[in-house]
């Protein structure tokens, strides 16, 4: 039976407790959205983190003390740092979970607008440094793309020894800046890849679930979580987490899909094992 990767992307860096009180800011908190996600089936969390104020950071402290919060509780998921962070901030800043003992991390593959006069910077100096760094850490890059060009650049990186394989790309759709949440778009961008890479596909908003299924339906793998996504349905927000994996996790396995462990996950995306 295929195997499917749920990813929680608990946190992000643009959503508030304003939009929905559960978007973690305490580690405590953190610790209850990644435990939520894990409990219902999650074997990647992404995160952001972010101080008890709710202010998005890349400290490396910060990122030490919430790791070591889930781990106590989670002790097998993997965790999987942004190196995107937030809008503006620089490289050194994004960087700093890369220093410490993490197995893998995003790679931004691409800048991108990213609603009104933010742009999401990630030049292709940028992405050879950050993916030169996690080679030498031994830190598996998800190569976040939010349109086609995006994964050329990735691909020609990859060609010239930068990247290094086996590749796995995230495919973040429906971005105010990048490419539409649609059937058509994520179709385009999967028979973009070369055969033997794997995706998981993000979708904004209530594009979240579709995007999810169809990558599910193509043989791909699925992220959920409050970065993307903060509601069930229409009016309906989201109690955590937990509840939007726990959603994909009961349609996958009615479409015949076996969730994958973390160590399974590890297995399909050629990362060693942890112990
Ligand atoms: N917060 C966005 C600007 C990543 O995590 O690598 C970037 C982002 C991508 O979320
Ligand atoms: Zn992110």
């Amino acid at each position: 039976m295929s195997k499917v990767i749920i990813t929680a992307a608990i946190s992000g860096a643009e959503v508030t407790k304003e939009m929905n009180p559960a978007v973690p800011y305490t580690v405590e908190e953190f610790v209850r959205e990644a435990k939520s996600a894990v409990d219902a089936g999650a074997a990647i969390i992404h995160l952001h983190v972010r101080w008890d104020d709710g202010t998005p950071t890349q400290d490396k402290g910060r990122y030490a003390e919430i790791i070591e919060a889930i781990r106590q509780e989670c002790p097998d998921v993997i965790i999987q740092p942004s190196t995107g962070g937030a809008t503006g901030m620089s490289s050194e800043e994004r960087l700093q979970p890369t220093e410490l003992n993490i197995e893998m991390a995003s790679l931004d593959c691409g800048t991108l607008n990213f609603g009104g006069d933010e742009i999401f910077i990630n030049t292709e100096n940028m992405i050879i440094e950050f993916a030169e760094r996690m080679n030498s850490k031994n830190i598996k890059p998800e190569l976040e793309c939010f349109e086609k060009g995006h994964v050329d650049l990735a691909l020609r990186l990859h060609k010239k020894g930068y990247i290094k394989g086996p590749l796995h790309f995230n495919f973040v759709l429906g971005v105010n800046g990048g490419m539409t949440a649609t059937p058509r778009d994520l179709l385009f961008l999967v028979e973009s890849i070369p055969q033997d890479a794997s995706f998981t596909v993000s979708g904004m908003g209530s594009r979240q679930l579709t995007m999810n299924v169809m990558a599910m339906l193509l043989g791909g793998h699925v992220r959920v979580g409050f970065e993307d996504n903060l509601m069930m349905e229409r009016g309906v927000l989201a109690q955590s987490n937990g509840e939007l994996v726990a959603r994909i996790a009961r349609i996958a396995r009615e479409l015949n899909l076996t969730v994958a462990t973390p160590d399974e996950a590890r297995q399909i995306l050629g990362m060693k094992q942890r112990n």
